[in-house]
């Protein structure tokens, strides 16, 4: 007997997954766990027959000859399989898209990736094969591979998940079908704890990324927290956002992020969950850890990690040119023209009077205003930056400033100075002229 299966809690991509290793591999029979999210639970009710699937209790183990893991490295995360992780005679095969390190399943052969969905993964090797698929096939693939990249939004997205979704879109998904069961409506205790939840958000700052904080206290079952989670998130305007629900005896934390350098699956793997950047959860004992606590390790953690991020002193320019203000305009303007710069400090005695940028020589209306002063055509408010924040920090302030220039300032001295070139080239990976 062969079986493929997938992590409790199941999402779209874990039954996706496990649907794609039933047309992979012949003879192969999808085991999907018990509790499932919400929007597969839903899915499931209707389309279940369709599909070659079974439940756990239904396995039996002594048959199982290989066993096809999806979506996760981790035998905690399967449903009733802890007869198989005993067994020394049985073939693994694992396909997951989370954390390359870390899982305790021993894999005959993987294929672990750094990519949106594992769902990628199948298709790549259905597309290689020449595998048929039905309209229903893809579109349970491309709900699962829209959910686990927020329809291809999340940081993790691939170049090769956007040529997946192309795939199954030419294999007929139905985007209607998708949109149903990736929009589930709320209900009405959903949006009491989203309510709640707006009441009190706790923002932090850390290396210029808002991280929103939130717990809730539950005393009923409230179905698709993670949907109300992702609701809340697009409401409170954070780059990431970690909320602890907290019940009887266990707190559930759901992280989300969307930033790069905020992966919230390597934070929540700590506390023995995971997920991928974008999305993860974990499940703790009340009686190991109060939810103040955790959220303090949270905050902890995220500053470890942005202690080794890039920093503006890593990407500014130095030294920089600068003029004094009693530099006339039309030496100015020869100096930019050399450099090829757009902007120019102005300066006395290493103090900074003022800046002035290409823009303002527009302003030059009459030919004798080229022998006046730089001072009377400079900006004089100067907003700064110092050398330890993050390029984000300097994004922002030139954003909500519409300013190009942010000179760098330690203990008062301009060190340097950052761009909008110097931003653009760090982000976009961009070589400068
Ligand atoms: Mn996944």
């Amino acid at each position: 007997m062969l079986i493929a299966t997938t992590h409790k809690n199941t999402d779209f991509d874990g039954l996706a997954s496990v649907i794609a290793a039933t047309i992979l591999y012949p003879g192969c029979i999808g085991v999907v766990p018990k509790m499932t999210n919400k929007n597969v639970e839903q899915f499931l009710s209707t389309h279940k027959t369709a599909f070659n699937l079974i439940l756990p209790h239904e396995v039996r183990h002594d048959e199982v000859t290989k066993l096809v893991v999806v979506d996760t490295d981790q035998w905690q995360r399967l449903d009733r399989m802890d007869k198989l992780a005993k067994r020394e005679d049985l073939e693994i095969d694992l396909w997951d898209h989370h954390a390359i390190a870390g899982g305790d399943i021993q894999a005959r052969w993987s294929c672990k990736e750094r990519i949106g969905a594992t769902v990628t993964l199948f298709i790549r090797e259905i597309q290689k094969r020449g595998l048929k698929l039905s309209a229903l096939d893809s579109t349970v693939m491309l709900i699962g591979l829209y959910e686990d990249t927020g329809h291809l939004t999340f940081p993790s997205t691939k170049a090769e998940d956007a040529r997946a979704a192309a795939f199954l879109l030419e294999n007929h998904a139905d985007l209607n079908v998708a949109g149903f069961f990736l929009n589930p409506p709320y209900e009405e205790n959903q949006k009491e704890i989203l309510f709640q939840m707006m009441k009190k958000t706790e923002k932090h700052t850390i290396s210029g990324q808002t991280v929103g904080f939130n717990h809730v206290t539950l005393n009923k079952k409230v179905p698709n927290l993670a949907a109300v989670v992702n609701m809340y998130r697009k409401i409170v305007n954070v780059d990431a956002l970690f909320v602890i629900f907290s019940s009887d005896d266990r707190h559930s934390i759901i992280g989300r992020s969307g930033v790069d350098n905020i992966d919230v699956g390597q934070i929540l793997s700590v506390f023995g969950g995971g997920g991928h950047s974008g999305a993860g959860s974990a499940t703790l004992k009340s009686a190991e850890m109060s939810a103040e606590e955790a959220r303090n390790k949270i905050i902890t953690l995220l500053k470890a990690k942005s202690s080794e991020a890039v920093r503006i002193s890593d990407i500014m320019s130095f030294p920089v040119i600068s003029v004094t203000p009693e530099t006339p305009m039309r030496e100015v303007q020869t100096l930019m023209a050399s450099k090829k710069i757009r902007g120019v400090m102005v300066l006395e005695d290493e103090t900074i009077q003022g800046i002035i940028v290409l823009w303002d020589l527009k302003k030059i209306k009459k030919e004798t205003q080229w022998d006046s002063p730089v001072k009377a055509f400079m900006a004089r408010n100067i907003l700064t930056i110092g050398p330890g924040e993050s390029p984000s920090v300097a994004a922002r302030l030139m954003i909500e400033n519409d300013v190009g220039h942010l000179p760098v300032v330690q203990d008062n001295k301009m060190i340097g100075i950052v761009t909008r070139t110097d931003i653009l080239t760090y982000y976009y990976d961009l070589l400068p002229d």
